[in-house]
């Protein structure tokens, strides 16, 4: 059995699914695209023409990352990310949910700081968005750092690959140097939970990697 992961190199998105295929031991192969070029495959794929999107070895298709994560997780319940105890499966699917939006949020911001007169008021939202989102995941990590059993889980999957993203995006020149995205420097809690999530395999196995793109030419 072999699974095909359509991916963008530097997709947080892309690349939570990447780690929850590690971390379920599931053999996949990457495909690369690039999902905002005229000869993007995604149209053939999906609707909503966006990465990533998993084919099965029957060639189901399966997009969205929130989805098919969601659809990994029922498919494959060993070993599980998330945890069987309610309050502290909810509390795991809050922290994904907050750690996909603030990435959303994010990539909202860096388009629009790459079009060629970008609204001050939009900015302004957006950027209130990441640092509302960045304080109440690192009031979040700072409660779970203390709590007795706290096992990998889809929660901090989609929030390192998200943190992990910006910090990307910021150093490959990728977004412009913006204070709100430098997480790291302001979120302690943040900083030590990335930092143990970035030591295991299939973190080390999916590094974001740059892509040709040029963002101000996609958004102009
Ligand atoms: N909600 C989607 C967001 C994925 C997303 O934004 N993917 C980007 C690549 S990182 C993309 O394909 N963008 C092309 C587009 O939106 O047209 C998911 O979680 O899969």
């Amino acid at each position: 059995m072999a699974y095909t992961l359509i991916n963008a190199r530097p997709s947080p998105f892309g690349r939570k699914v990447a780690i929850v295929l590690h971390e379920k031991h599931i053999v996949f192969d990457v495909h690369y695209d690039v999902p905002w070029g005229d000869r993007t495959c995604t149209p053939e794929y999906s609707p909503l023409e966006q990465l990533p999107i998993l084919v099965t070895d029957e060639k189901e298709v399966v997009y969205d990352s929130s989805y098919i994560v969601e659809w990994l997780e029922a498919r494959f319940p060993e070993p599980a990310l998330l945890p069987s105890a309610l309050p502290a499966r909810l509390a795991a699917l809050k922290r994904q949910m907050l750690g996909e939006r603030l990435m959303e949020v994010a990539q909202s911001l860096i388009f629009e700081l790459h079009r060629p007169d970008p609204s001050a008021a939009w900015v302004d939202r957006q950027t209130r968005k990441v640092r509302g989102a960045l304080a109440e995941l690192e009031r979040l990590y700072g409660l779970r750092a203390r709590a007795a059993d706290n096992g990998l889980d889809l929660g901090d999957i989609a929030v390192a690959t998200t943190l992990l993203g910006i910090e990307f995006a910021v150093e490959s020149g990728l977004s412009p140097n913006v204070t709100a995205l430098l997480w790291r420097r302001s979120h302690a809690a943040l900083g030590e939970a990335v930092s143990a999530l970035e030591a295991r395999p299939s973190f080390a196995e999916t590094r974001p990697q740059m892509m040709d793109v040029n963002l101000q030419a996609t958004v102009a």
